[in-house]
């Protein structure tokens, strides 16, 4: 049967709930990425059951199924193939229960980020897991992906707070994995196989997730650097100190001069560097922190100021969170890459960045949270300049390079999607990718669910 046959059937089952017009469809076909394709159908289901009647559907007819949250991903992830039908979770978008209790939130995939940070904070809570998109991304996109964000540092990233799973797997059976326990040994850990697989195992119906209490307070200091290996060195020296910051969050010049180029937040625009630092926990831990890490900056030529209101601090982190779109005012394509290097190789991998753009003649602005090695590298260019085009394809594979020379990964949080899939072969074992394929075969034998993603094409 074909899709066209898939779309009329599951249209009569699922009624109002199956879009297919042009304009209803056009949007679902993009995410934060340059890659774009045009579903043959989007499908809002409201519940486990309907996922279920879907897949079941699509394993019988052989149609393609392409889960999507908020589409904010850097990695297209959520972009549709040719002749795919995408999933999108709207209509799921409850959270059931805070169990205040045990600590626990339970929520349908479609909860926006947002959300449940604002519910769990009105009861004291807090969910650490904070990517730049939060007011945006759903959870269920959060951890098909393992997304992070600047706390995680401290905290670690959304795999670190799933204790369990409801998802349906690709011929309608639906699977539970974990539970609300804060430990669990019995079999294999399926829970942590999901976050992360990029929606190519499992369609995730419902996620448990922990919560921690609310930090009572929380410091926020701003330093400016004249000189890039300065902040490098200041980074290395707070991350292999005893203080474990809340963020330690790195921009060079190219991401604080398109920033205010953007919006005026008041960044200094002479600077080579600058690192938004935050500490959190009770008042005299956060004020021995700070002061702590004042001198530490300080002693590599950091100039610091602190944010004392919440507005100030409210704007330093829009400043952050408008990265990404500000860096689209200085050239259309974004090749963007968020590398993560063993922590005190960060002045290393700097350099070797400023290296790598002065070769290829191109402009790189990195950004992102240095606190745990995560570099975000956008090398801006415009795909229709061919030569320069090539160019940056060129430094993006020295820049891998020089990644897993020092021992690291060529990516940190947004998974490999379409627009990494050639690459990871650089990283990986010809072992581990035969193993993940197996795994995926297993779980999808018909290749049915986000297909194209994650691996090579053959
Ligand atoms: C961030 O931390 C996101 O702001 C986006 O992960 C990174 O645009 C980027 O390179
Ligand atoms: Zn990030």
């Amino acid at each position: 049967m074909s899709t066209d046959k898939f779309i009329k059937k599951i249209e009569k089952q699922l009624p109002g709930k199956v879009f297919t017009d042009k304009e209803d469809i056009f949007c679902y076909g993009f995410d934060a990425s340059s890659t774009e394709g045009v579903p043959s159908a989007v499908i809002r289901p409201s519940s486990t059951t309907e996922v279920s009647e879907i897949a079941s559907l699509a394993f019988e007819t052989g149609t393609r199924l392409v889960p999507r949250g908020g589409g904010t991903g850097m990695t297209g992830g959520a972009v549709p193939m040719k002749n795919t039908v995408v999933l999108s979770f709207e209509g799921m978008n409850r959270i059931i229960d805070i169990d205040h209790k045990n600590m626990i939130a339970a929520v349908e995939p479609g909860v926006i980020n947002q959300h449940l940070q604002d519910m769990l904070e009105e009861k004291n809570l807090f969910y650490p897991p904070d990517p730049a998109s939060m007011k945006f991304c759903t959870l269920g996109g959060n951890v098909a992906e393992n997304a992070g964000g600047p706390r995680a540092v401290k905290y670690g990233v959304t795999k670190d707070y799933v204790l369990g799973l409801e998802t349906v797997l690709p011929d309608g059976r639906v699977l539970n994995t974990g539970g609300i326990t804060y430990k669990g040994v019995v079999g294999y850990d399926l829970t942590r196989l999901m976050v992360g697989s990029e929606g190519t195992l499992g369609i995730i119906t419902k996620i448990f997730l922990k919560a921690l209490p609310l930090p009572e307070e929380i410091a926020t200091l701003l330093c400016t650097f004249s000189v890039l290996d300065d902040a490098a060195q200041a980074i290395s020296a707070i991350t292999s100190s005893s203080i474990i910051p809340r963020t330690l969050e790195f921009m060079d010049h190219e991401s604080i001069s398109a920033v205010e180029n953007y919006r005026t937040f008041g960044l200094p625009l002479d600077s080579e560097a600058l690192l938004l630092i935050e500490v959190d926990g009770p008042h005299s831990v956060v004020s021995r922190d700070a002061e702590k890490i004042a001198s530490l900056c300080s002693s590599f030529n950091g100039r610091i100021s602190v944010a004392d209101d919440m507005f100030s601090k409210q704007r330093l982190w829009e400043a952050r969170r408008a990265i990404s779109p500000a860096l689209y005012y200085l050239k259309p394509t974004k090749i963007n890459e968020d590398i993560v290097v063993p922590r005190g190789n960060i002045p290393g991998m700097l350099r070797s960045l400023r290296n790598i753009s002065e070769k290829y003649g191109l402009l790189i602005a990195s950004f992102g949270h240095a606190g745990d090695g995560n570099i975000h590298v956008n090398i801006m260019t415009d795909k229709k300049n061919k030569d320069e085009y090539q160019r940056a394809n060129d430094a993006l594979k020295d820049i891998f390079r020089s990644t897993l020379d020092m021992g690291g990964t060529i990516s940190g949080e947004h998974g490999v999607g379409l627009t990494k899939k050639q690459y990871i072969g650089m990283e990986l074992s010809e072992t581990s990718i035969s193993i993940m394929k197996s795994i995926k075969n297993i779980f999808d034998p018909n290749g049915i669910l986000n297909p194209g993603k994650i691996f090579p094409d053959d």
